[in-house]
């Protein structure tokens, strides 16, 4: 079994997850201007992507059709450069990150919404990437519908994006079951609320975070 570590950071580690569409990227770059707002050094990143390996990977994996099992990997060759020359040494420095994505997203996306063993998406991402797991992550939890006429509206989906229906319920239940099982790690907040009410949301979770650190 792959060892996990978690609370041994000088930097905060905060990582957002939800289905397409939910407002992760919007929410994470609002939680770094408000870490940077009180002072804090802080970096935003994201999975895919991250580095410039990442970004080529990234390319790769929303535009070329593969298997499932090819896809894990390429997500998790991904996730191994991205933690081990970027995350970790940002929060070994003391920097804070905020990252729109991680392994969980693997976890309910190859896994509850392919057809991949859950845990063994899981281990693979924790042996690439030694163990690493954040300190806090926020999941925005909003219903797929919702969700699918949020990226509809912004015109082109990319390949993961095109997926329908059932899967995008897996998805979402997978990420419930996944927030249930680590209750000290995740915070779930509703998504369908205005961008600034989910801001002032994601604020005070990451301000009673930082005070009982
Ligand atoms: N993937 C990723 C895997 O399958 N496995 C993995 O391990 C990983 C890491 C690419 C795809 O890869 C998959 C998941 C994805 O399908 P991506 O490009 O990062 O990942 O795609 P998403 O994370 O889905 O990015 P999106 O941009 O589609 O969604 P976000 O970031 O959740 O949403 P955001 O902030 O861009 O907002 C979407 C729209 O909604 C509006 C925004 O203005 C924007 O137009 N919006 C709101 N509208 C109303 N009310 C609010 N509260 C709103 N907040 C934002």
């Amino acid at each position: 079994m792959t060892k996990t570590s978690t609370l041994n950071y000088r930097g905060l580690w905060v990582t957002f997850e939800g289905g397409d569409g939910t407002g992760k990227t919007t929410q994470s770059k609002h939680a770094r201007e408000y870490l940077r707002s009180i002072g804090r050094d802080v970096i935003h990143t994201r999975e895919p992507g991250g580095t410039p390996l990442g970004d080529k990977l990234r390319h790769l994996i929303l535009t070329e059709q593969m298997g499932s099992h090819t896809e894990a990997l390429l997500f998790a060759a991904n996730r191994a450069d991205h933690i081990r020359t970027l995350v970790e040494p940002a929060l070994a420095a003391g920097t804070d990150v905020v990252q729109d994505r991680y392994l969980d997203s693997s976890v309910a996306y190859q896994g509850y919404g392919r057809d991949l063993d859950p845990s063994e998406v899981r281990n693979l991402s924790l042996w690439a990437t030694g163990g690493a797991l954040p300190e806090l992550t926020i999941l925005l939890d909003l219903d797929p519908a919702i969700a699918a006429a949020r990226v509809g509206a912004r015109g082109e989906q990319d390949r993961i994006e095109q997926e329908q229906g059932d899967f995008r319920t897996r998805l979402r239940d997978g990420l419930l079951e996944l927030a249930a099982a680590e209750p000290e790690r995740f915070v779930i907040i509703d998504a369908g609320d205005t961008e600034a009410q989910i801001a002032g949301r994601v604020r005070s979770v990451i301000t009673n975070r930082l005070l009982a650190r």
